[in-house]
């Protein structure tokens, strides 16, 4: 049941902040894999295997091939930002609240897409970290075990700069916070299995009374916690719901 008209007004006259949660479904469109679709990354690799702390002691050279191949992708000149992107980007610039975007992914569309209020909460796959010296740095090639820090010198500490199963996510205080005081809270292209993201919709639900919206090509595990559903492609899907937002022309904030 999508979103009712009268409830957009109240909204948009309210400034309701909104923030929304994406995750792999709405890079689908862009050539990316998903998680758990029959193709998926699951479907190739065991999580355990490359996706946890323990696995990069174990098999450093597994883990480093496994992001190195996803890294490589991304620099796929076919692998550009999608409508369903550039849509939550004008709703950022357009909206009267405030808006943060919140993804599980580790790609770069988003900002490619243009949002600017945006948190990595499982990281940045363009990005890698050393364990020796707590660099942070962009970096857009492979990494392997024996590939020396440039800020330490020394070998063997550098990892790509994602949260693995078993890790902290990012910026989790600042996402509460948001959560906790939005009008709208909007899923995005998320299967709803993996946590503390997917229990984002009862946090807006229960903490700041806050209409929940599911995106998505079929229904997530967690799709009954939600208000409103409309289910079909992001690209179809997240601009058309834009449009429904700003449908008054209210244009760009102050
Ligand atoms: C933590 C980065 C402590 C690396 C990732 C409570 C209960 C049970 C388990 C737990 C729990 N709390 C914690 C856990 C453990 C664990 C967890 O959730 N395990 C699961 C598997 C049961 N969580 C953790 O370990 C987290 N850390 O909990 O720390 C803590 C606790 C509380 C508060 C603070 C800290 C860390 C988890 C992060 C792991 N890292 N990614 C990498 O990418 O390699 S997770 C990774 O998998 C993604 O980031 C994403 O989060 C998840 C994949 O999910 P989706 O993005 O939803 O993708 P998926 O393929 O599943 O679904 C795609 C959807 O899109 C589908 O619904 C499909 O229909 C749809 N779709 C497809 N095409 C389209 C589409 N939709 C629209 N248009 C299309 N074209």
């Amino acid at each position: 049941m999508p979103l009712r008209p009268d409830l957009i007004e109240i909204l948009r006259d309210e400034k309701a902040p909104i923030v929304i949660l994406t995750g792999a479904g709405i890079s689908k469109e862009s050539g990316l894999h998903t998680f758990r679709d029959a193709d998926g990354i699951w479907a190739k690799y065991d999580i355990s295997e490359v996706a946890t702390p323990e696995a990069f002691i174990a098999n450093p050279d597994l883990v480093h091939h496994f992001y190195n191949d996803r890294r490589a992708g991304l620099h796929d000149p076919n692998v550009q930002p999608n409508a369903a992107h550039v849509a939550l980007a004008r709703l950022e610039a357009e909206w009267p609240g405030d808006v943060l975007l919140v993804t599980q992914n580790i790609d770069d569309l988003h900002g490619r897409a243009g949002s600017k209020n945006l948190i990595h909460m499982h990281g940045e796959l363009l990005k890698i970290r050393c364990n020796h010296c707590d660099l942070l740095t962009e970096w857009p090639g492979d990494l392997a075990k024996e590939t020396p820090c440039p800020a330490c010198g020394k070998a063997g500490g550098l990892r790509p700069h994602v949260v693995w199963f078993g890790e902290m996510p990012l910026e989790m205080e600042r996402i509460y916070a948001a959560l906790g005081d939005c009008g709208l809270f909007i899923s995005i292209g998320t299967s709803g299995n993996v946590y503390p993201a997917a229990g984002f919709v009862q946090v807006a639900h229960e903490e700041a009374g806050a209409e929940t919206v599911e995106l998505n090509l079929e229904p997530s595990s967690g799709a009954t916690l939600f208000d409103h559903s409309t289910y079909g492609p992001a690209t179809e899907l997240v601009p058309a719901f834009v449009a429904t937002l700003l449908e008054d022309g209210s244009g760009p904030r102050d």
